[in-house]
């Protein structure tokens, strides 16, 4: 069976991070093992959140999975909140990453603005971390704040291409722009393949409303993709269809959820597409 181990936060309320890398790997029909980062009552969307930081478990957590001999397909970090949780992130992919994808979803910022407790430095650490993973896949404001470029809402094919090589430049081998527009109506990923020098672009027609977590089921639903042997391409494809897919339940139903979307009621939906 493949296996994925995915690093981030575990908000107990919100439908992010781990309560939907869990479900979705599982889906995909992936081991999913965890290190969880910090417990939060909510994501950091809410006001008045608790957080507990887990930042001391992690090295011993490793340290056990190495003494064991774990081994992994896929290393899949996500939220991380802190210097040292970036520098256990690159201890993971050191020492469990040679034969595994590894994947850094470098959340932090959407709509132009850093989320709650997030500096510059913390996004320019972050900036070395994605030069040790195989994929990166940030949003337009993440990899604004990764390049430190400013952050633009109006922007043509040949930016974003612009835009996914100096991602690479920071030492990925692959880079992928989720949330691109570059028709009315239209949403979709564009990624950049530096080890064939191609462009890719799938796009679907684009849902009327935004959610928060989407970003973390489509970097879930990447990274179990990729695990089960799709293409990048096909990969990339998946999870846009299955959030779009996410989203059009959400709506379908009166008085939703407004934290997160129905990815639940989308899984069946899910494992038909992936069609294993
Ligand atoms: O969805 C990304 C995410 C993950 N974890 C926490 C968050 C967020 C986004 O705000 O607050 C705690």
């Amino acid at each position: 069976m493949k296996k994925a181990a995915t690093m981030q936060d575990i908000s107990c309320v919100g439908k992010c991070s781990l309560t939907v890398a869990l479900p979705v790997l599982s889906a995909l029909g992936v081991e999913a093992s965890v290190i969880p980062t910090a417990v939060l009552s909510t994501h950091t969307m809410f006001s008045n959140f608790t957080f507990h930081d887990l930042t001391s478990e992690i090295q011993p957590i490793m340290d056990h999975w190495k003494k064991e001999g774990f081994q992994f397909d896929a290393l899949y970090t996500g939220y991380l909140g802190s210097f040292d949780q970036l520098e256990l992130a690159k201890n993971l992919f050191h020492d469990f990453g040679k034969d595994a994808i590894k994947l850094v979803d470098p959340c932090m910022a959407d709509n132009g603005k850093l989320y709650t407790g997030f500096t510059l430095e913390f996004a320019k650490a972050m900036a070395e971390v994605c030069g040790y993973a195989d994929i990166i896949c940030p949003n337009l404001t993440e990899a604004s704040f990764l390049l430190d470029i400013p952050y633009v809402t109006s922007y043509d094919e040949a930016y974003v291409q612009d835009v996914l090589k100096k991602l690479c430049a920071l030492g990925c081998k692959k880079a992928v722009l989720t949330g691109i527009s570059l028709e009315e109506g239209k949403l979709g990923a564009y990624a950049y393949d530096a080890t064939k020098d191609s462009f890719y672009y799938y796009q679907n027609d684009k849902e009327p409303e935004f959610f928060h977590g989407t970003g973390d089921i489509w970097a879930s639903t990447l990274c179990g993709s990729l695990v089960q042997g799709k293409s990048f391409e096909e990969a990339i494809a998946i999870a846009c269809d299955y959030v779009k897919e996410c989203i059009h339940i959400t709506l379908q139903e009166e008085n939703h959820n407004t934290y997160g979307v129905n990815f639940e009621e989308a899984i069946p939906y899910l494992v038909n597409r992936i069609n294993l």
